[in-house]
């Protein structure tokens, strides 16, 4: 059934993209680009009058001060100060500076009608060590305050994200981080208890994880992201997966029982994926993009809506590699969302992969997945590519993934948390140039008009979306190169000046209605 409904909407924009791709082959790539601008219209973004629009941000990209106030470090400080492990050996140090710069940057959302704000608190700066017995850091926990104070007195929402990626260094050093599940999993069960208690009052939205998947993959599964740790890449990642689904789990559970009556407040989780559409139209493919589908976005939520793991990952996770949930933990973890965030970017093609594969205790994620990935089919790329080199813009692939999602699991609620792009080659030019975003401009429409599509016509359940990004920032291992703000950051100024780019006017212009 499941399989039927993709197979069906694979190959209805199947047909959307043979259009798409002979027009880019007449026109031409730029053309289409520079041709799009008035064809980009508000009529196609029509939404429910209480759908919520916002910009997102993390809280180690953007507030640099990682020294200052009695803040921790953590496994990004770390990491970053690492030569060679992030473009021209950026770091975070200062970023953008927004622990400075709050009350502007707060001005600047307001100055954009912006009504909604992620952000992500940074867990080493209100518990430097990550362990409550340790001790909190007034300072930082003052901090958050007069942040969240500004937001709510400015008429924003606050959406707050507990972990985007910057775990505590002690927790690493003395636990091994997230390859550890009892420790870890206390010490963020007490942090997130702390956040309740202190901004409770204020945070309606609460996202326990960003997108876990890239933490289990590509900080515990390879050299991509801190903590950057390979000692066993056959079994990390699922260990990872584990700790953090727990760690949700008992956040969660102390959010219900002790908080969420008197606050009023929602809680979910953020998972990152694309759409797959099949590499060749075998029925091989097509059962790898669905199998693609639970590896990466199933991996998470068939846990934290049904309790366990997807069947398929039991089946192809051969050696009892992937751990498994007692039944307590079983019954924490299955409806332990009230709402599910979605970062979407892109889409790519699967095929299924055929070829041998390495004996079990060396195979990777990737091996026991056993698909093979690429923008590419047939030489033509699946849409014009950022500046990212992951990054290929497809706009079907939200209205698809959404109706995924909806078909799957019947949240009642779906949050877009992240969407959005960086334009080729925008850090070369003049900021003049880079401020005409149209690139982004006409990406944010697209997409935007097929989350619209997703609600009005699919009745899919969508109620928020965030772009990526309010501002630009440090970009994990690209550093500073690949920007995705709306705002552009002059890195060269001794301020750090933001400029609001074409793209911020014309979102400014999307949300009005929907004040
Ligand atoms: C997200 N992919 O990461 C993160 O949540 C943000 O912090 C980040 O800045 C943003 O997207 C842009 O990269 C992603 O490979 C990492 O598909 C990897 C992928 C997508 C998103």
């Amino acid at each position: 059934m499941l399989f039927r409904d993709t197979m069906e909407s694979s190959a209805m924009v199947g047909v959307l993209l043979l259009i798409g791709i002979s027009t880019l082959l007449i026109l031409g790539e730029n053309q289409v680009i520079k041709a799009s601008p008035n064809k980009r219209s508000l009529d196609d973004l029509v939404f429910p009058k209480d759908f919520r629009f916002g910009v997102a941000t993390a809280a180690y990209q953007i507030e640099g001060a990682y020294n200052e106030d009695g803040r921790g470090m953590s496994i990004w400080d770390i990491w970053s100060h690492i030569p060679g492990k992030i473009y021209m050996n950026q770091t975070g140090d200062v970023a953008d500076d927004h622990y400075h710069k709050v009350r502007e940057d707060v001005e600047m959302m307001k100055s954009l009608r912006v009504k909604n704000y992620r952000m992500s608190i940074s867990w080493s700066r209100v518990i430097p060590t990550g362990l409550i017995k340790d001790g909190i850091n007034q300072k930082g926990i003052d901090h958050y305050d007069r942040e969240i104070n500004m937001l709510v007195n400015a008429g924003i929402n606050v959406a707050v994200t507990l972990y985007h990626w910057d775990l505590p260094q002690h927790l690493q050093d003395l636990y091994g981080g997230w390859l550890n599940s009892n420790e870890v999993v206390e010490a963020f069960r007490d942090y997130a208890d702390l956040c309740f208690a202190k901004f409770g009052d204020r945070v309606k939205d609460w996202i326990t994880f960003n997108e876990p998947f890239v933490t289990s993959v590509q900080g515990y599964g390879n050299e991509g992201m801190a903590p950057g740790s390979t000692n066993s890449s056959t079994v990390s990642p699922y260990l990872a997966t584990h700790s953090q689904l727990l760690s949700h789990a008992v956040a969660v559970k102390v959010y219900r029982d002790k908080y969420q009556k008197h606050q009023n407040g929602r809680i979910g989780i953020t998972l990152n994926s694309n759409f797959y559409y099949p590499l060749t139209n075998t029925q091989a493919d097509y059962v790898a993009c669905e199998r693609a589908l639970l590896f990466g976005f199933g991996w998470f939520a068939d846990p934290v809506f049904f309790g366990d793991y997807p069947q398929v990952m039991k089946d192809f996770v051969e050696g009892g590699r992937l751990p498994q949930f007692t039944p307590e933990q079983k019954k924490l973890l299955k409806g332990s969302v009230d709402f599910i965030g979605l970062n979407h970017y892109t889409s790519n093609y699967i095929g299924n992969r055929d070829t041998p594969l390495p004996p079990v205790y060396q195979r990777t994620f990737n091996d026991d997945q056993r698909t093979i990935g690429s923008s590419y089919k047939n030489g033509v790329p699946i849409g014009p590519q950022a500046d990212s080199d992951w990054l290929y813009v497809y706009a079907p692939g939200i209205r698809s993934i959404l109706n995924w999602i909806q078909h799957r699991y019947q949240p009642k609620m779906i949050y877009v948390t992240e969407n959005g792009v960086d334009v080729p080659n925008e850090s070369d030019m003049p900021i003049q140039q880079a401020l005409n975003d149209t690139f982004r401009q006409n990406y944010i429409h697209d997409y935007l008009a097929e989350v619209s599509k997703a609600v009005m016509q699919d009745g899919v359940n969508v109620k928020a979306y965030y772009v990526w990004s309010l501002m630009d920032n440090f970009e994990w291992a690209n550093g500073y190169r690949c920007r995705f703000g709306i705002v552009y950051v002059d890195y060269k100024s001794s301020n750090l000046d933001r400029h609001i780019k074409n793209s911020a006017k014309y979102y400014s212009q999307v949300i009005k209605p929907y004040q």
